[in-house]
Protein backbone atom coordinates (compact mmCIF):
# COMPACT_ATOMS: atom_id res chain seq x y z
CA UNK A 1 0.00 0.00 0.00
CA UNK A 2 2.72 2.30 -1.17
CA UNK A 3 3.38 4.36 -3.95
CA UNK A 4 5.30 7.36 -5.25
CA UNK A 5 4.53 10.38 -7.66
CA UNK A 6 5.86 13.15 -9.59
CA UNK A 7 3.79 15.78 -10.38
CA UNK A 8 4.69 19.58 -12.23
CA UNK A 9 3.79 22.66 -11.30
CA UNK A 10 1.57 24.73 -13.55
CA UNK A 11 1.45 29.03 -13.92
CA UNK A 12 -1.84 30.05 -15.13
CA UNK A 13 -2.02 32.09 -18.00
CA UNK A 14 -5.78 32.69 -16.96
CA UNK A 15 -6.69 32.77 -13.88
CA UNK A 16 -8.40 31.04 -11.38
CA UNK A 17 -9.66 33.60 -8.57
CA UNK A 18 -12.67 33.18 -6.47
CA UNK A 19 -14.84 30.11 -5.43
CA UNK A 20 -18.63 29.34 -5.97
CA UNK A 21 -18.47 27.16 -3.60
CA UNK A 22 -15.81 26.82 -0.68
CA UNK A 23 -16.15 23.33 0.51
CA UNK A 24 -15.50 21.13 -3.01
CA UNK A 25 -13.57 23.97 -4.48
CA UNK A 26 -15.31 25.05 -7.31
CA UNK A 27 -14.44 27.98 -8.99
CA UNK A 28 -16.53 31.12 -11.02
CA UNK A 29 -14.31 31.19 -13.79
CA UNK A 30 -12.44 28.56 -15.74
CA UNK A 31 -8.39 28.76 -15.95
CA UNK A 32 -5.83 27.95 -18.29
CA UNK A 33 -2.43 27.05 -17.77
CA UNK A 34 1.12 25.85 -18.93
CA UNK A 35 2.10 22.69 -16.95
CA UNK A 36 6.17 23.65 -15.75
CA UNK A 37 8.86 21.05 -16.00
CA UNK A 38 11.15 22.90 -14.37
CA UNK A 39 9.57 22.37 -11.01
CA UNK A 40 8.17 19.89 -9.21
CA UNK A 41 7.07 17.83 -6.26
CA UNK A 42 7.49 14.09 -5.69
CA UNK A 43 5.59 12.38 -3.14
CA UNK A 44 5.72 8.98 -1.09
CA UNK A 45 2.46 7.86 0.31
CA UNK A 46 2.02 4.75 2.55
CA UNK A 47 -0.84 3.33 4.19
CA UNK A 48 0.00 1.30 6.72
CA UNK A 49 -1.08 -0.40 10.06
CA UNK A 50 2.25 0.35 11.16
CA UNK A 51 1.29 4.05 11.84
CA UNK A 52 -0.69 5.12 14.74
CA UNK A 53 -1.59 8.40 13.59
CA UNK A 54 -0.89 10.38 9.93
CA UNK A 55 2.32 11.52 9.44
CA UNK A 56 2.94 14.28 6.53
CA UNK A 57 6.67 15.40 6.11
CA UNK A 58 6.82 18.25 3.04
CA UNK A 59 10.35 19.17 2.39
CA UNK A 60 12.08 17.56 5.54
CA UNK A 61 9.62 19.41 7.77
CA UNK A 62 6.35 17.90 9.65
CA UNK A 63 3.38 19.23 8.46
CA UNK A 64 2.20 22.74 10.54
CA UNK A 65 -0.97 24.04 11.20
CA UNK A 66 -0.89 27.03 8.92
CA UNK A 67 -0.19 23.88 5.55
CA UNK A 68 -2.84 23.57 3.17
CA UNK A 69 -5.57 20.41 3.88
CA UNK A 70 -3.23 17.76 3.09
CA UNK A 71 -4.69 15.67 6.02
CA UNK A 72 -8.39 16.41 4.73
CA UNK A 73 -7.55 14.88 1.55
CA UNK A 74 -5.85 12.03 2.44
CA UNK A 75 -8.98 11.61 4.65
CA UNK A 76 -11.10 11.88 1.65
CA UNK A 77 -9.33 9.74 -0.11
CA UNK A 78 -8.97 6.76 2.55
CA UNK A 79 -13.22 6.95 2.42
CA UNK A 80 -13.25 6.72 -1.48
CA UNK A 81 -11.33 3.81 -1.31
CA UNK A 82 -12.80 2.45 2.45
CA UNK A 83 -9.51 1.90 3.93
CA UNK A 84 -8.90 3.08 7.46
CA UNK A 85 -5.22 2.76 8.22
CA UNK A 86 -3.25 5.60 8.93
CA UNK A 87 -0.74 7.33 6.17
CA UNK A 88 2.77 8.18 6.16
CA UNK A 89 3.22 11.13 3.35
CA UNK A 90 6.47 12.20 1.82
CA UNK A 91 6.55 15.17 -0.41
CA UNK A 92 9.98 17.01 -1.92
CA UNK A 93 9.83 19.66 -3.98
CA UNK A 94 12.70 21.30 -5.89
CA UNK A 95 11.28 25.32 -5.65
CA UNK A 96 10.12 27.62 -2.69
CA UNK A 97 6.99 26.32 -1.49
CA UNK A 98 4.15 28.54 -0.17
CA UNK A 99 5.72 31.49 -2.22
CA UNK A 100 3.44 31.98 -4.67
CA UNK A 101 4.77 29.47 -7.10
CA UNK A 102 2.14 26.62 -6.90
CA UNK A 103 2.86 24.37 -5.01
CA UNK A 104 -0.32 23.58 -3.79
CA UNK A 105 -0.83 22.23 -7.33
CA UNK A 106 2.09 20.10 -7.74
CA UNK A 107 1.82 19.05 -4.23
CA UNK A 108 -1.74 18.37 -4.61
CA UNK A 109 -1.50 16.32 -7.71
CA UNK A 110 1.26 14.20 -6.44
CA UNK A 111 -0.70 13.61 -3.28
CA UNK A 112 -3.97 12.57 -5.14
CA UNK A 113 -2.07 9.90 -7.19
CA UNK A 114 0.26 8.95 -5.25
CA UNK A 115 -2.32 7.73 -2.70
CA UNK A 116 -5.11 6.69 -4.85
CA UNK A 117 -2.76 3.86 -6.08
CA UNK A 118 -1.49 3.13 -2.85
CA UNK A 119 -4.96 2.80 -1.42
CA UNK A 120 -5.76 0.78 -4.27
CA UNK A 121 -8.30 2.55 -6.42
CA UNK A 122 -7.31 3.05 -10.34
CA UNK A 123 -8.71 6.57 -11.45
CA UNK A 124 -8.11 7.66 -15.11
CA UNK A 125 -7.25 10.95 -15.48
CA UNK A 126 -11.00 12.99 -15.35
CA UNK A 127 -11.20 11.44 -12.03
CA UNK A 128 -7.88 12.80 -10.84
CA UNK A 129 -8.44 15.82 -11.86
CA UNK A 130 -11.64 15.81 -9.98
CA UNK A 131 -10.22 14.58 -6.85
CA UNK A 132 -7.20 16.50 -6.99
CA UNK A 133 -9.51 20.01 -7.50
CA UNK A 134 -10.50 19.39 -4.01
CA UNK A 135 -7.63 19.28 -2.20
CA UNK A 136 -6.41 22.55 -4.10
CA UNK A 137 -8.17 24.03 -7.39
CA UNK A 138 -5.10 24.48 -9.49
CA UNK A 139 -3.76 21.34 -8.80
CA UNK A 140 -6.16 19.61 -11.17
CA UNK A 141 -4.97 21.32 -13.86
CA UNK A 142 -0.85 19.56 -12.66
CA UNK A 143 -2.59 16.43 -13.36
CA UNK A 144 -2.28 17.03 -17.40
CA UNK A 145 0.62 18.25 -19.19
CA UNK A 146 1.38 21.01 -21.74
CA UNK A 147 -1.20 23.17 -21.67
CA UNK A 148 -4.35 22.80 -20.09
CA UNK A 149 -7.95 23.92 -19.09
CA UNK A 150 -9.62 23.79 -15.78
CA UNK A 151 -13.48 23.87 -16.55
CA UNK A 152 -15.59 25.43 -13.82
CA UNK A 153 -18.34 23.57 -14.69
CA UNK A 154 -22.20 24.56 -13.48
CA UNK A 155 -23.47 21.53 -11.46
CA UNK A 156 -23.31 21.51 -7.60
CA UNK A 157 -21.75 18.06 -7.31
CA UNK A 158 -18.57 19.31 -8.93
CA UNK A 159 -18.59 16.49 -11.29
CA UNK A 160 -18.36 18.48 -14.28
CA UNK A 161 -15.45 20.98 -12.68
CA UNK A 162 -12.17 19.38 -14.19
CA UNK A 163 -9.37 19.90 -16.29
CA UNK A 164 -8.65 18.71 -19.76
CA UNK A 165 -5.39 18.95 -22.15
CA UNK A 166 -5.91 21.60 -24.65
CA UNK A 167 -2.54 20.72 -25.95
CA UNK A 168 0.47 18.10 -24.97
CA UNK A 169 3.78 19.18 -24.07
CA UNK A 170 5.26 18.02 -27.29
CA UNK A 171 2.63 20.61 -29.36
CA UNK A 172 4.23 24.19 -28.86
CA UNK A 173 8.27 22.84 -28.19
CA UNK A 174 9.50 26.90 -28.55
CA UNK A 175 7.23 27.69 -25.58
CA UNK A 176 9.15 28.77 -22.46
CA UNK A 177 8.50 30.18 -19.14
CA UNK A 178 11.19 31.87 -16.85
CA UNK A 179 10.79 32.11 -13.14
CA UNK A 180 12.17 34.52 -11.32
CA UNK A 181 12.37 34.04 -7.96
CA UNK A 182 12.17 37.03 -5.61
CA UNK A 183 12.28 35.90 -1.92
CA UNK A 184 11.68 32.19 -0.55
CA UNK A 185 9.75 33.72 2.75
CA UNK A 186 6.08 32.30 3.00
CA UNK A 187 3.32 34.94 1.37
CA UNK A 188 1.44 36.83 4.37
CA UNK A 189 -2.17 36.41 2.75
CA UNK A 190 -2.89 32.61 1.01
CA UNK A 191 -4.45 32.45 -1.95
CA UNK A 192 -7.51 30.64 -0.50
CA UNK A 193 -7.79 33.44 2.05
CA UNK A 194 -7.25 36.51 -0.64
CA UNK A 195 -10.31 34.77 -2.71
CA UNK A 196 -12.80 34.70 -0.09
CA UNK A 197 -12.07 38.59 0.40
CA UNK A 198 -11.85 39.49 -3.11
CA UNK A 199 -15.50 38.05 -3.73
CA UNK A 200 -16.42 39.44 -0.26
CA UNK A 201 -15.11 42.88 -0.63
CA UNK A 202 -13.77 43.83 -4.23
CA UNK A 203 -16.00 45.90 -6.18
CA UNK A 204 -14.55 44.56 -9.61
CA UNK A 205 -15.23 41.32 -8.80
CA UNK A 206 -18.08 41.28 -11.84
CA UNK A 207 -15.96 42.91 -14.29
CA UNK A 208 -13.61 40.38 -13.77
CA UNK A 209 -16.45 37.93 -14.78
CA UNK A 210 -17.58 39.46 -17.40
CA UNK A 211 -14.80 39.70 -19.08
CA UNK A 212 -12.61 36.52 -18.58
CA UNK A 213 -14.33 34.24 -21.10
CA UNK A 214 -13.00 36.50 -24.05
CA UNK A 215 -9.18 36.00 -22.04
CA UNK A 216 -9.97 32.22 -22.57
CA UNK A 217 -11.26 32.52 -25.88
CA UNK A 218 -8.09 34.33 -27.20
CA UNK A 219 -5.43 32.19 -25.16
CA UNK A 220 -7.26 28.89 -26.01
CA UNK A 221 -7.12 29.76 -29.77
CA UNK A 222 -3.67 31.45 -29.27
CA UNK A 223 -2.31 28.46 -28.25
CA UNK A 224 -3.84 26.04 -31.27
CA UNK A 225 -2.58 28.28 -33.38
CA UNK A 226 0.42 28.86 -31.77
CA UNK A 227 0.31 33.06 -31.89
CA UNK A 228 2.82 33.64 -29.09
CA UNK A 229 1.99 37.33 -29.27
CA UNK A 230 -1.93 36.72 -29.06
CA UNK A 231 -1.52 34.15 -25.52
CA UNK A 232 1.71 36.78 -24.27
CA UNK A 233 -0.15 40.25 -24.36
CA UNK A 234 -3.56 38.46 -22.90
CA UNK A 235 -1.64 36.55 -20.36
CA UNK A 236 -0.39 39.77 -19.12
CA UNK A 237 -3.72 41.43 -19.72
CA UNK A 238 -5.45 38.65 -17.25
CA UNK A 239 -2.80 39.19 -14.99
CA UNK A 240 -2.81 42.86 -14.29
CA UNK A 241 -6.80 42.02 -13.82
CA UNK A 242 -6.56 39.86 -10.90
CA UNK A 243 -3.85 41.87 -9.47
CA UNK A 244 -6.44 44.67 -9.66
CA UNK A 245 -8.72 42.90 -7.87
CA UNK A 246 -6.49 41.74 -4.84
CA UNK A 247 -5.49 45.36 -4.92
CA UNK A 248 -9.11 46.63 -4.55
CA UNK A 249 -9.95 44.55 -1.79
CA UNK A 250 -10.30 45.34 1.85
CA UNK A 251 -7.73 45.26 3.37
CA UNK A 252 -5.71 45.69 0.32
CA UNK A 253 -3.73 42.77 -0.79
CA UNK A 254 0.23 43.84 -2.16
CA UNK A 255 1.97 40.88 -3.04
CA UNK A 256 4.21 42.67 -5.21
CA UNK A 257 7.94 43.64 -3.65
CA UNK A 258 9.80 46.24 -5.32
CA UNK A 259 11.80 44.05 -7.33
CA UNK A 260 8.28 43.01 -8.73
CA UNK A 261 7.81 46.31 -9.83
CA UNK A 262 10.99 46.69 -11.61
CA UNK A 263 10.99 42.95 -13.82
CA UNK A 264 7.23 44.45 -15.16
CA UNK A 265 9.03 47.66 -15.90
CA UNK A 266 12.16 45.99 -17.54
CA UNK A 267 9.82 43.54 -19.81
CA UNK A 268 7.86 45.99 -20.97
CA UNK A 269 10.76 48.53 -22.27
CA UNK A 270 12.64 44.98 -23.79
CA UNK A 271 9.23 44.07 -25.58
CA UNK A 272 9.34 47.98 -27.47
CA UNK A 273 12.41 47.17 -28.07
CA UNK A 274 12.09 44.63 -29.74
CA UNK A 275 12.22 41.46 -27.40
CA UNK A 276 9.46 40.00 -27.46
CA UNK A 277 8.61 39.08 -23.73
CA UNK A 278 5.31 38.91 -21.24
CA UNK A 279 4.90 38.98 -17.47
CA UNK A 280 2.66 37.00 -15.20
CA UNK A 281 2.51 36.72 -11.66
CA UNK A 282 0.29 34.95 -9.35
CA UNK A 283 -0.26 35.38 -5.91
CA UNK A 284 2.80 35.98 -4.80
CA UNK A 285 6.31 38.39 -5.65
CA UNK A 286 7.80 36.64 -8.70
CA UNK A 287 7.49 36.93 -11.93
CA UNK A 288 7.37 34.69 -14.69
CA UNK A 289 8.35 35.98 -18.07
CA UNK A 290 6.68 34.08 -20.99
CA UNK A 291 8.97 34.03 -24.21
CA UNK A 292 10.16 31.84 -27.32
CA UNK A 293 13.37 29.14 -26.77
CA UNK A 294 15.20 32.19 -29.05
CA UNK A 295 15.18 35.11 -26.59
CA UNK A 296 16.03 32.78 -23.50
CA UNK A 297 19.92 33.41 -23.78
CA UNK A 298 19.41 37.34 -23.57
CA UNK A 299 16.23 37.48 -21.11
CA UNK A 300 18.53 35.37 -18.62
CA UNK A 301 21.88 37.99 -18.72
CA UNK A 302 19.18 40.97 -18.71
CA UNK A 303 17.92 39.38 -15.49
CA UNK A 304 21.00 38.40 -13.91
CA UNK A 305 21.85 42.93 -14.06
CA UNK A 306 18.60 43.47 -11.60
CA UNK A 307 19.58 43.09 -8.50
CA UNK A 308 16.97 41.47 -5.98
CA UNK A 309 16.27 38.26 -8.12
CA UNK A 310 17.53 35.27 -6.36
CA UNK A 311 17.06 32.48 -8.59
CA UNK A 312 15.84 31.93 -12.14
CA UNK A 313 14.42 29.02 -13.62
CA UNK A 314 14.30 28.03 -16.93
CA UNK A 315 11.08 25.59 -18.17
CA UNK A 316 8.92 24.32 -21.20
CA UNK A 317 5.83 23.09 -20.56
CA UNK A 318 5.96 19.71 -19.06
CA UNK A 319 4.32 16.40 -18.46
CA UNK A 320 1.40 15.49 -16.29
CA UNK A 321 1.22 13.37 -13.19
CA UNK A 322 2.70 9.60 -13.38
CA UNK A 323 4.00 6.95 -10.89
CA UNK A 324 7.58 6.85 -10.60
CA UNK A 325 9.84 4.38 -8.90
CA UNK A 326 12.08 6.01 -6.51
CA UNK A 327 10.37 6.32 -3.17
CA UNK A 328 11.20 9.58 -0.87
CA UNK A 329 11.71 8.01 3.01
C1 LIG B 1 -4.09 30.16 -10.49
N1 LIG B 1 -3.81 30.87 -8.14
O1 LIG B 1 -4.94 30.07 -11.39
C2 LIG B 1 -4.31 31.21 -9.44
C3 LIG B 1 -3.67 32.50 -9.79
C4 LIG B 1 -3.08 31.96 -7.56
C5 LIG B 1 -3.21 33.09 -8.48
O2 LIG B 1 -4.72 28.88 -8.12
O3 LIG B 1 -7.78 27.49 -2.38
O4 LIG B 1 -3.63 27.17 -4.18
O5 LIG B 1 -6.27 25.57 -2.82
O6 LIG B 1 -8.03 26.19 -4.46
O7 LIG B 1 -5.16 26.53 -6.08
C6 LIG B 1 -3.68 29.46 -6.16
O8 LIG B 1 -4.75 28.93 -5.51
O9 LIG B 1 -6.09 27.70 -4.09
C7 LIG B 1 -4.11 29.73 -7.53
P1 LIG B 1 -7.09 26.68 -3.41
P2 LIG B 1 -4.84 27.44 -4.99
O10 LIG B 1 -3.06 29.46 -10.50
Amino acid sequence: MKATAIANANIALVKYWGKRNRELILPYNSSISVTLDGLFTITTVEFSKKYKRDLIIINDEKLKKDEKDVLGHIERIRKMAGIKEKAKVVSESNFPIAAGLASSASGLAAITLAATKAAGLNLNQKELSILARQGSGSSSRSIFGGFVEWLKGKKEDGSDSYARQIADENYWPEFRIIVSILTEKKKKVGSRAGMAQTIETCPYYDGWLKTVEDDLKIIREGILKKDFTAVGSQTEYNCLKMHALMLTTKPAIIYWLPTTMEVIHNVVSWRENGLECYFTIDAGPQVKIICLKKDVPEIKKRLKNIEGIKRIIVSKSGKGVRLIDKPRT
